[in-house]
């Protein structure tokens, strides 16, 4: 990447969708991708919108009831008056209420977690924040994994060891593969985004893939139940699969690999632990059902020769596996990644340049190669005074459900705590949450005394607050920014381009201020203002980067430059995950009990989960009730919007979507036609957990028996009849708060269980996203 990039005008500034310049203009603000960034950034013009929207928070806000009645009236979230506040009035009110709780109920009330994806940013990142003026309080509630592969994360140290989560050298696989299956997997979409922010450093090494897939040297599958946009870009042959099958699949190809005897054999040998018990399991040797094509063909939906055929041609071949993490959203979802990894050892191609398998290719430019430079860290979470509660994060409805239950999680139990108070930052559960009419129900209990939330926009879960916040966006406020989640590609300097819209603060200002309320001021600021700490965190970078031999420029200079790219050492491209460990396991054996890939864990059998077995196993995720089957027949995926970072943007000026217009649902023509419904209809789609709007788009890129709703849709939640169901077509409207399972109690987002009716358009209220204040209804 060259360090010379052409000045543009304006100034430097970074988001999730990429660093860029921009500049105000004409009342908005203009702006440019920079020239080094060779994906650009599709969604551009609708980030420069962010700050205009009509529904920022404009002041800061109470709800009418809270203000007369603490603590009372807690069913009226989301349905009352809201009354605007001063700063000094809000910062007040919501200081006395933590101290109020703390006092009362102590720490393991109070749940900080503030789970989400904010703007990037290191210093105005309210999640850091919130938790470090939390724990200098005296603790809070923690919640442990994501909502992103808490499968993955918890089932692949079993299985590998912690430190082979990670992606493949992108370059090696765009020379040596042959056969390269995105898996659930769709970085054409996942890739335009990242944790930090990007200038898409995997692009050139994604052009040489296409242009090898394209020439017919390398051939891609897609095994998705619905056609991805990467197959449109890399040509490849689309494999449609049920939701939720992938295991059953996967174990059936093994099936081939084996009965052919196409799998390595000594590879299976010398590097697999536990394959007799796995491979019982595969034959049928205790249940008398043998995981054959044909045993899996009706339940994945495809046919028995094609699963056949599918195995024998991966085997031909170098392969590689790249496993998406959609699949995993679901129950049972640590499965996927386990008979994934199986897949991978029985093909027994781990360790060969373009072989093998990983989770971590498709997004935040995994694969691309690792620079020697620093992250930018966030303000630091100190120790907690005293031990508090931890719950896996995708549980927290749960515990507001089940105060004092005891759940398996991971080996451990844990207990769930009381919850009073929850103070939300950048983060939207009623995007992210399943089941959000279940979480509306529970958000709304006697028991949680009050919720603060900060957030730039009036969100759904700002809109079921307390007390809003309302902080800047990042184009009214300056901080600095990492590039590039997994290749560190270097640093950028997020320059502030307006002043801050309304009466919006920095989110470091609003909890500087609250931290002096809760009296713990000096030692959550340390006396230092913005400039103060981006200095600091700037510095504390340029020292880790010294460690390593890298020199970065003063902070003036960097300020001034606004893009500073690390540079790549030579060691880090071409690498290739398990060479070593394929070389010599007894030399270099995995970090995994056994030191082998274990496809049988005597740990994971110590925990005796009925919902998590100690091999890779197909459980079925559907309903068992044949009357739920019947009345509730299609299968939901939520997969990402490619005009969407989860719900951000979703107000944004759209052209194939008016800002009220519910979502687009993608369904079969064949069972569109079914049910009568056609292209652009307005449907009602329902589970047993609720029901949404939408509209129909009749498509074969989805196939029969699934409809497909892109997640993040704004969750708009209003009484029609005696029913209160999502005007908006918010996938989460759908799904069911269940538990991948005891092992990684991660959140799932299919559902295996919904229908779908065209509706009239005149029987609904339909309206773009108001402003509640002053004065109106809540939503
Ligand atoms: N059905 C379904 N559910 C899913 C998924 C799915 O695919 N399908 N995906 C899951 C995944 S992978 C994830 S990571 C989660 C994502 O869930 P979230 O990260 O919670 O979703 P976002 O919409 O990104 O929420 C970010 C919030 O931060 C606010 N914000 C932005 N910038 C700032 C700022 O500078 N300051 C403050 N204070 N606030 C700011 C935004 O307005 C927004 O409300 O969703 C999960 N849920
Ligand atoms: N544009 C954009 N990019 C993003 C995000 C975004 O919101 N917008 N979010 C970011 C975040 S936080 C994350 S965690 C990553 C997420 O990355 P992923 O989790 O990989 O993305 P998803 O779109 O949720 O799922 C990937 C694919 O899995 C498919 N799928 C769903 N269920 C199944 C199944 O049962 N079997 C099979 N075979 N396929 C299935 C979906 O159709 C989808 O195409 O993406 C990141 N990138
Ligand atoms: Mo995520």
């Amino acid at each position: 990447m060259s360090t010379h990039e052409p000045i543009s005008p304006g100034l430097t500034t970074a988001s999730h969708w990429g660093v860029f310049r921009a500049w105000p203009q004409a009342g908005k603000i203009g702006a440019a991708a920079l020239k080094c960034d060779r994906r650009g950034i599709p969604n551009l013009r609708a980030v420069t919108e962010l700050p205009f929207l009509e529904n920022r928070i404009r002041t800061p806000a109470a709800r009418a009831s809270f203000l007369e009645k603490r603590a009372g009236y807690t069913h009226l979230r989301g349905e009352d008056r809201w009354v605007a506040l001063s700063w000094p009035e809000a910062l007040d009110l919501a200081g006395s209420e933590i101290n109020r709780i703390y006092d009362l109920y102590g720490p393991s009330a109070v749940f900080g977690h503030s789970y989400g994806w904010k703007s990037s940013g290191a210093l105005h990142a309210p999640a850091a924040l919130i938790r470090r003026m939390l724990a200098l309080r005296g603790g809070y509630v923690r919640g442990e994994n994501n909502y992103s592969n808490a499968a993955m994360r918890k089932i692949l140290p079993y299985v590998v060891g912690q430190k082979h989560l990670r992606p493949q050298c992108l370059e090696v696989i765009a020379e040596h593969t042959e056969r390269l299956v995105f898996w659930g997997a769709d970085p054409e979409v996942t890739n335009e985004i990242d944790w930090f922010s990007t200038v898409h450093s995997s692009e050139p090494a994604w052009e040489k893939i296409e242009q090898r897939a394209r020439s017919g040297a390398l051939r891609t599958f897609a095994v998705n139940p619905v056609r991805p946009l990467s197959a449109r870009r890399f040509a490849s042959e689309w494999l449609p699969v049920r939701p939720g099958t992938d295991a059953a699949l996967m174990l059936a190809m093994i099936h081939v690999l084996d009965e052919e005897n196409l799998c390595d054999r000594d590879f299976l040998r010398t590097h697999v632990h536990g394959l007799e018990a796995f491979l019982d399991y595969v034959r049928g040797k205790d249940d008398g059902c043998p995981k054959s094509p044909d045993w899996a063909a009706p339940i994945c939906g495809l046919p028995a020769e094609t699963i056949a055929r599918f195995a024998r041609e991966l085997a031909a071949h170098r392969t590689f596996l790249m496993l998406g993490w959609g699949p995993q959203r679901a129950r049972f979802g640590e499965q996927f990644h386990w008979a994934g990894f199986a897949l991978a050892a029985f093909l027994g191609q781990m360790g060969l340049p373009g072989g093998g398998v990983s989770g971590e290719n498709h997004t935040g430019d995994g694969g691309a190669p690792e620079s020697a430079g620093p992250w930018v860290e966030n303000l630091p979470v100190p120790q907690s005074a005293a031990p508090c509660p931890v719950i896996p994060t995708a549980r927290f409805a749960d515990c507001l459900r089940h105060p004092g239950r005891t759940i398996d999680f991971n080996g451990r139990r844990c207990t769930y705590p009381m919850l009073r108070l929850m103070l939300w930052g950048g983060g939207n559960p009623f995007a992210h949450q399943p089941d959000s009419l279940g979480l509306y129900h529970a958000w709304r209990s006697q028991q949680l005394e009050a919720v603060i939330v900060c957030d730039t926009h009036w969100s759904a879960t700002a809109k079921m607050a307390d007390i809003v916040l309302p902080a800047c966006t990042f184009f009214e406020r300056n901080d600095i920014s990492g590039v590039g989640e997994y290749s560190r590609d270097g640093i950028a300097a997020m320059h502030r381009i307006i002043p801050p819209m309304y009466d919006s603060r920095t989110d470091y200002w609003i909890f500087s201020e609250l931290a002096e309320r809760l009296g713990v001021g000096k030692a959550f600021t340390q006396g230092l203002d913005e400039e103060g700490w981006l200095h600091r965190l700037y510095g504390e970078a340029a020292g880790r980067a010294r460690e390593s031999g890298l020199t970065l420029p003063s902070f003036n200079a960097f300020w001034e430059k606004g893009w500073v790219p690390f540079p790549v050492p030579e060691k880090a491209r071409g690498f290739v995950d398990f060479a070593l460990f394929r070389e010599d396991p007894e030399r270099h054996p995995l970090p995994t009990p056994s030191g082998r890939i274990e496809l049988f864990s005597e740990k994971i059998a110590s925990f005796g989960y009925g919902d998590c077995p100690p091999h890779p196993a197909w459980l079925d995720p559907a309903p068992e009730d044949p009357r739920v089957r019947s009345r509730f027949p299609l299968r939901l995926v939520s997969p990402k919007s490619r005009f969407r970072l989860h719900s951000q943007l979703d107000p944004c000026p759209r052209k194939d979507r008016g800002p009220s217009d519910p979502e687009w649902l993608r369904i079969h023509p064949r069972d569109a036609r079914a049910r009568a419904i056609a292209q652009g209809d307005l449907v009602l789609a329902r589970s047993p957990r609720g029901a949404l709007l939408a509209r129909a788009s009749v498509t074969e890129d989805v196939m029969e028996g699934t409809v497909a709703l892109a997640h993040g849709a704004w969750f708009e939640p209003e009484w029609v009849g005696d029913e209160l169901l999502d005007l908006h077509g918010s996938s989460n409207t759908l799904t069911e708060d269940v538990p991948t399972s005891a092992l990684a109690c991660g959140n799932t987002a299919s559902a295996f269980d919904v229908e779908v009716c065209r509706c009239r358009e005149q029987d609904f209220p339909f309206r773009p996203f108001a402003h509640p204040l002053p004065g109106g209804p809540a939503h």
